[in-house]
């Protein structure tokens, strides 16, 4: 059975995350993650704060504290809310440790020695007013492709284009709004990715089913204009991974830094050896994930992200991996996302507009957001997060739907029978053809988990507890009950054995709930409906269970109209 490697995009420490950053790569991560879990793979789930770069600089800068502490803080305040959200990572790392420097470094080495690395002397943007040269973030102004006036210096958010600081129109300082500019020279390493552009554009090709998204990305970036360009990988900054020579700084370079998108992606391998030194295991253990000299030729590596990520994963990451002509596992497949949208805006972590993911456990707990996120996932277009739209979601699916299941049949059960299953009756008609129904949508529902298509699955596993209800309001164990006692305790013991299933199936969106289930019913997530017949006779007669708390509470009007009005507008 393959193994599987997942790594979602990582989030930049500056900051407590949006849901839309949320649902864009962690969160339809952690679904496939566990959903691989649950059939049986070996899953290695990574993931890490991205801490290099203008955005912990600014954002430290802000607070006051030296960027070392900031960050340390935030990766403690990311990783506790990414627990909170049951993001079941095998270990969330930091692109700042020991083992991102080695590995960085490392490759930067190898690409040297193939010939992949040039000297250049460029041109930079400098500020007076700051006395320091102002590369990617640390600059903004309006994009020459769109007009886009709050377009960064490394790529603008509006379009996605690649950009360099002296791009830009009217450039201002993003540190004093100083318009004091001016260009000066400054020496950098740069990546010759139009010597590998063949290779990457052989290996895109290569990749048999990549989603449409992910694709007409790459090959536009590769292609478009002046196509795949060599590019910058240092930069004049103090907080990075020093640019190294062996054991030494590489001359010329000191006092400079890797580029925080060169380093953060390689993070992803560094992260796994980081998992290794937590877990007390060997390098052989992480190195089984990642080269394929080593083990790692059986792996199967999937990746998430937002789209703008797209095109560093696609070119600039490969090519750091091809160039260094190492045996380094690349991606099989690229899973991106469109946008969230806010209550008719954008989300926005730098303007601090929509629901953050502190706010939203302080008034849901996570099973909640989970399932609205993952049932509207933004993937092949942008969505539209509203409030009204959550509250019905929420209200429909997971309180009337399957929570109001679970409470009618086990309560009804503990009031006809006892707190165990009943024995008595069979199958009939009815049951059997809910059996080749929920057979059928199960096949389906693997079908979409497989293909990563998260708003499809959702729809499948709403459907199957759809279909239970619909079973016991046509079944009416309680009318049974009178002419037909024995009838009525086999469609109980169906309906009980549903809970389990409901269970297993739903633990990859809802886990909280499905562990809620799985105790009610005094049984474990042990083994998946391959044959949905037998699963849903797994929990034997006589088996004791005992009836569960509201799985979930309905949202009311007033707090639907409160939290909209304390959420709308710019985060305090
Ligand atoms: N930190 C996410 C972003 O662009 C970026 C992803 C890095 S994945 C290696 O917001
Ligand atoms: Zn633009």
């Amino acid at each position: 059975m393959a193994r599987i490697l997942i790594t979602s995009a990582l989030p930049y420490i500056n900051g407590i995350k949006h849901l839309g950053n949320l649902v864009g790569s962690q969160l339809p991560a952690d679904l496939y993650a566990r959903y691989m879990r649950n059939r049986g793979h070996e899953v290695m789930f990574i993931c890490a704060t991205d801490e290099h770069g203008t955005p912990a600089e600014l954002a430290a800068a802000k607070t006051g504290e030296g960027v070392a502490e900031y960050c340390a803080r935030m990766h403690g305040e990311q990783a506790e809310l990414a627990k909170g959200f049951r993001l079941s990572f095998d270990h969330y790392g930091r692109s700042s440790s020991g083992r991102n420097h080695a590995i960085t470094q490392h490759l930067a080495n190898k690409l040297a020695e193939n010939g992949f690395i040039e000297e250049v002397v460029e041109k930079q943007v400098y500020s007076n007013a700051d006395g320091r040269f102002l590369p990617d973030r640390y600059i903004e102004g309006t994009c020459p492709n769109c007009g886009y006036d709050k377009a960064r210096g490394d790529q603008c958010e509006n379009c996605t284009k690649q950009l360099d600081p002296t791009d830009l129109i009217e450039p201002r300082s993003a540190v004093s709004g100083s318009t004091d500019l001016e260009v000066r020279e400054t020496k950098h390493l740069y990546l010759r990715q139009t010597l590998l552009k063949d290779e990457i554009d052989q290996w895109i090709d290569s990749q048999a089913g990549w989603p449409i998204l992910t694709t007409s990305i790459a090959k536009k970036w590769l292609h478009d204009g002046d196509g795949l360009q060599d590019r910058g990988i240092t930069r004049d900054l103090n907080w990075g991974i020093p640019v190294t020579k062996g054991d030494a700084p590489w001359p010329g370079m000191e006092g400079k830094v890797f580029y925080v998108w060169f380093d953060a992606p390689i993070e992803y391998i560094a992260a796994t050896a980081e998992w290794a030194d937590a877990n007390g295991k060997s390098d052989a253990d992480w190195e089984r994930w990642w080269r394929t000299d080593k083990g790692a030729d059986d792996v199967r590596y999937v990746q998430f992200m937002g789209k703008d990520n797209v095109p560093f994963h696609t070119l600039s990451f490969p090519a750091t991996i091809m160039g260094s002509r190492e045996p380094w596992k690349l991606v099989d497949y690229i899973k991106s996302f469109n946008y969230l949208n806010y209550d008719g805006g954008q989300f926005s972590t730098s303007q601090g507009r929509g629901v953050f993911m502190d706010q939203a456990l302080s008034i849901l707990p996570s099973d909640y957001w989970r399932w609205w996120l993952l049932s509207h996932a933004p993937e092949s277009g942008d969505s539209e997060f509203t409030w009204e739209n959550f509250q019905q979601s929420v209200n429909k699916d997971l309180a009337d739907v399957l929570g109001n299941f679970v409470s009618r049949i086990t309560k009804f059960c503990r009031s006809k029978f006892t707190e165990a299953v009943p024995e008595g009756g069979a199958f009939g008609e009815q049951e059997e053809a809910l059996i080749a129904d929920l057979t059928t949508r199960i096949r389906a529902y693997e079908g979409h988990m497989e293909a990563m298509e998260v708003r499809k699955a959702a729809s499948e596993l709403r459907a199957i507890w759809v279909a239970g209800n619909e079973y016991l309001q046509s079944a009416a164990p309680w009318s049974t009950f009178k002419e037909d006692p024995e009838k009525a305790a086999a469609q109980v013991r169906l309906g009980l054995n549903l809970i389990r299933l409901y269970a297993v199936l739903s633990q990859p969106f809802i886990p909280d709930a499905s562990a809620a289930m799985l105790a009610a019913m005094q049984t474990e997530n042990d083994a998946w409906p391959e044959d949905v017949a037998a699963a849903l006779s797994a929990l034997p007669a006589g088996h004791v269970f005992s009836v569960p708390d509201v799985l979930f509470r309905k949202i009311s009007d007033e707090e639907r109209e409160d939290w909209q009005a304390r959420f709308a507008g710019v985060r305090s």
